[in-house]
């Protein structure tokens, strides 16, 4: 790992924005690419800080400063992920499900659809079940995210309603997050499963096909 990926990696890990920020500039001016920063510096450490906490060796309070500098780097790396000149390829609503305050990978899989030409309607996080069922009309696919095996469940809540509210045929429901497996996707009858944000891109485009 390069000086500027190792700065980027402990200034997540010890919660420090303003290192991360001028550290990813940094790195992108000298032409690391994105993704790069990103996987090997960002992800890494998010991963690192995930351990540290699985440990005992850091809590909640420490876990909140690493993702506000997680944040600070992704606000930079944003403008060279999103890049596209592409028209949009449809539209995507987006959400955390009721209950889950993570938002940074629902975050990173919106901005890699967005660079893939997606329309993203952002819904936030802890979201109510039916704000889901209420975009339903608008968009060809609502994405799902949970990072807690106490809230994957509402995965499944989403999906009986959009059926009790007659929308299920019309929207593709994909889900994701670090407990959420494949198995799972299929268990609760999902229409898809991406494990990260590239093949969340894949999935999308695989679920919208190009002629409509
Ligand atoms: Co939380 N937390 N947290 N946390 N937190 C985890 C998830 C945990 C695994 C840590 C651990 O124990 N090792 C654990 C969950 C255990 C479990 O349920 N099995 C945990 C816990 C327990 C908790 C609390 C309960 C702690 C407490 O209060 N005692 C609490 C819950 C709060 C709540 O939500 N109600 C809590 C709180 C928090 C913070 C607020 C402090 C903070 C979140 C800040 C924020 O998001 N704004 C936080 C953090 C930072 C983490 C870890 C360290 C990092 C998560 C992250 O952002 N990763 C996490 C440990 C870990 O994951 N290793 C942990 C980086 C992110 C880019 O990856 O979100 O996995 P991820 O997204 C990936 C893929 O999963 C996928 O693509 C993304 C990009 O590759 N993906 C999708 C995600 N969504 C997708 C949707 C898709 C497709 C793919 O389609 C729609």
């Amino acid at each position: 790992m390069n000086d500027m990926l190792k700065q980027i990696y402990q200034g997540i890990v010890d919660g420090q924005q303003d290192v991360v920020a001028a550290e990813v500039d940094a790195a992108l001016a000298a032409g690391v690419p994105a993704r790069t920063i990103l996987d090997k510096g960002m992800l890494a450490a998010m991963a690192e800080v995930g351990r540290l906490f699985e440990e005992g060796e850091c809590y909640v309070p420490e876990m909140m400063v690493s993702a506000r500098a997680m944040k600070a780097g992704l606000a930079k790396l944003k403008p060279s992920l999103v890049q596209n000149d592409t028209p949009t390829a449809g539209t995507v609503a987006l959400g955390t499900v009721k209950g889950d305050l993570h938002d940074m990978g629902k975050n990173l899989v919106g901005m890699m659809l967005e660079g893939a030409g997606f329309t993203v309607k952002d819904l936030g996080v802890d979201v109510p079940t039916e704000t889901f069922v209420a975009i339903a009309d608008e968009v060809q696919i609502i994405g799902l995210s949970a990072l807690l095996t106490t809230t994957m469940g509402h995965m499944k809540d989403v999906l009986n309603a959009l059926d009790a509210a007659g929308k299920r045929p019309r929207v593709k429901v994909m889900v994701g997050g670090a407990p959420v497996t494949e198995d799972f996707a299929r268990i609760i009858s999902a229409d898809g499963y991406a494990a990260d944000a590239s093949r969340a891109v894949a999935l999308a485009k695989s679920l919208i096909p190009a002629s409509s």
